[in-house]
C-alpha cells in the first residue's frame, strides 16, 4: 500500500501582511492589513485534523525561525538582536518585514518530491526550492533542508538534495509547479514539471508583466537529480498570460491526483496541443480524466479570487475524489455552479470539502499551497519521524502550544517589537521539543 501523505505548513509565530509579492494579487492587495497569527495557525491546524479524521495520513511541517536576522545583520544593521530591529525598521522596514515573513507556512514551495517507485535507485528524493524570485521566501531553502532532514532521515529510503544554484536560471518554487499523474500513488507515474520562463533560450517567451518563477532548466535539473527515466518526466510551458493576470504558480491554475488532472482551459501554453502531450506521455493503464473548466464558466480573474484550483484533489479511503476547496469558492457564484455540475458530471471527482483558510488565503496561499505531498510506502512510512505525523494527541498539543504563544495581532508597528522576536523563537524551541526535530534552528542566524 502506498499512502500519500499531506505535510501541511503549520503556520508561524510571526504570520503577518507585507506585500512581498509581486504578481501575487492577494499578497499585494492585502499589504499592511493587520494580521492574526493565532487565527492562522489554527485555521491550518484544523484543515490538517478535518483531513485526518477522514482517514488519510497526515503530516506537519514546522515554520522557519523569524524574524531572520542573519541577512539584516549581512547588509550592515549591528548591534543587540534589538538595536537590529530597531535600525532596520527605520532605515528598511521593507527588509525587515522581509525577514520577519512567515512565507514558509506554504510548503507546496518548499521542495520538489518524487516517489521511489518513479527514481531508479528506488529512493524517495527531496529538493528544496530556491525560491530565489523573491527575497523573503529566497532564505528559506536551508532550514527547509535541516527540516526535511529532521523528518525523512533514514538514508535508506530518503535521498535529500541541496537547492539549486539561486541565480536566476535556475528559479525553482518546488512542487506548486510539479504535479504527478499515474493511475493509483502507488504505480509508476509521469511528473508533469511547467515552466514559467527559460532561464537560457530567450526563444521561450515568458510573461510581461509579472515574473516567471520557474524556469525550464530549473525543472530538468530536478528530474535529473532525482533520477527520473525520461518517459516518466514531462516539461510544459504555463500560458504567460495567466502569470500576468496573477497565476504566479501553476498550482492556481491547475492541480493533479493520480489519473485526474483538473484544469482550467488557459492554464498551458497552447492549450490543445500541451493536453495533447500530457496524454500521450501518460504510462498508465486506466484513462486519464482531463477535467478542463472553460473560460465562459470560470474566468481567470474568477480562478485568482476563489483559488479553485488551488483546491487540494484526494482520493478518499473509499476511492471516491474530493475537491478540498477554500470557502472562497462556495462564495463565489460562478466558481461554486461549476463545483456543483462538476460533482455531477462523469469524472471521479464526487465530494468537495470547503475550508476556511482566510488568513492565509490574504496572502495568496490556499489549501494546496500549504502541503508538501510526499507519496510514501509502507516501508517509508515507518522510517518517517514519528512526532510530525498528526494525531488526536497532536492536535490537542499543538492547538495549545499556538494559544500559548501566538498574538491575536500583528501589526507593521509591532515589527520593531523585540518581544515578537523572544516570543517567536521561545514558541519554536518549544516546538522542536513537540517535534522532535533536534536544532534545525539556529537561533543564532535565524
Ligand atoms: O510566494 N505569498 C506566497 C504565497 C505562496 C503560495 N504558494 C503556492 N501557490 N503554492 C508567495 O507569493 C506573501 C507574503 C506577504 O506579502 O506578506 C507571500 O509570500
Amino acid at each position: 500500500m502506498t499512502y500519500e501523505v499531506n505535510f501541511d505548513g503549520l503556520v508561524g509565530p510571526t504570520h503577518n501582511y507585507a506585500g512581498l509579492s509581486y504578481g501575487n494579487v492577494a499578497s499585494l492587495s492585502n499589504a499592511t492589513s493587520v494580521s492574526n497569527p493565532k487565527e492562522a495557525a489554527l485555521q491550518g491546524l484544523e484543515k490538517m485534523k478535518a483531513m485526518h479524521d477522514i482517514g488519510l495520513k497526515q503530516g506537519i511541517f514546522a515554520p522557519h525561525a523569524r524574524p531572520s536576522l542573519a541577512p539584516l545583520r549581512r547588509v550592515g544593521f549591528s548591534g543587540t538582536d534589538a538595536q537590529v530591529l530597531e535600525k532596520a525598521y527605520k532605515h528598511d522596514p521593507i527588509l525587515l518585514r522581509a525577514c520577519y515573513s512567515a512565507s514558509a507556512m506554504w510548503t507546496a514551495n518548499a521542495a520538489t518530491v518524487s516517489p521511489s517507485i518513479d527514481s531508479s535507485d528506488g529512493k524517495v528524493h527531496f529538493t528544496s526550492a530556491n525560491l530565489n524570485c523573491k527575497f523573503h521566501r529566497s532564505i528559506e531553502p536551508e532550514t527547509t533542508t535541516n527540516l526535511l532532514r529532521a523528518m525523512f532521515a533514514n538514508a535508506q529510503y530518503f535521498a535529500h538534495h541541496q537547492h539549486l544554484p539561486e541565480q536566476p536560471f535556475f528559479g525553482d518554487e518546488g512542487a506548486a509547479n510539479h504535479t504527478r499523474l499515474a493511475d493509483s500513488h502507488g504505480s509508476k507515474g509521469l511528473q508533469l514539471f511547467v515552466y514559467g520562463s527559460s532561464g537560457f533560450n530567450s526563444d521561450i517567451k515568458g510573461p510581461t508583466k509579472y515574473p516567471a518563477r520557474q524556469t525550464l532548466e530549473a525543472s530538468q535539473a530536478i528530474a535529473r537529480l532525482h533520477q527520473l527515466d525520461d518517459k516518466q518526466a514531462i516539461f510544459i510551458q504555463q500560458n504567460p498570460n495567466v502569470i500576468d493576470q496573477g497565476v504566479f504558480h501553476n498550482d492556481v491554475i491547475a492541480v493533479g491526483n493520480e489519473n485526474v488532472l483538473f484544469c482550467h482551459d488557459q492554464a498551458f501554453i497552447d492549450q490543445t496541443s500541451s493536453l495533447t502531450k500530457i496524454r500521450q506521455a501518460y504510462i498508465g493503464e486506466k484513462p486519464l480524466h482531463i477535467v478542463e473548466v472553460p473560460t465562459h464558466a470560470v474566468s481567470v480573474e474568477d480562478a485568482v479570487k476563489s483559488y479553485l484550483f488551488n483546491s487540494q484533489l484526494i482520493t478518499l479511503p473509499s476511492g471516491e475524489m474530493m475537491l478540498v476547496a477554500p470557502e472562497e469558492c462556495a462564495k463565489n457564484d460562478n466558481v461554486a455552479a461549476y463545483i456543483e455540475y462538476m460533482l455531477g458530471a462523469k469524472n471521479p471527482i464526487s465530494q468537495v470539502r470547503f475550508f476556511d483558510l482566510r488568513q492565509s488565503m490574504q496572502n495568496g496561499g490556499g489549501p494546496a499551497c500549504l502541503r508538501l505531498r510526499v507519496a510514501l510506502n509502507e516501508a517509508e512510512l515507518k522510517a518517517v519521524n514519528p512526532e510530525v505525523m498528526m494525531s488526536e494527541d497532536k492536535f490537542i498539543q499543538l492547538s495549545a502550544w499556538v494559544n500559548k504563544h501566538y498574538r491575536d495581532k500583528v501589526t507593521e508597528q509591532d515589527l520593531a517589537d523585540p518581544s515578537l522576536l523572544q516570543e517567536s523563537y521561545a514558541a519554536l524551541d518549544e516546538l522542536t521539543q513537540l517535534l522532535n526535530l533536534g536544532s534545525v534552528y539556529d537561533f543564532q542566524r535565524a
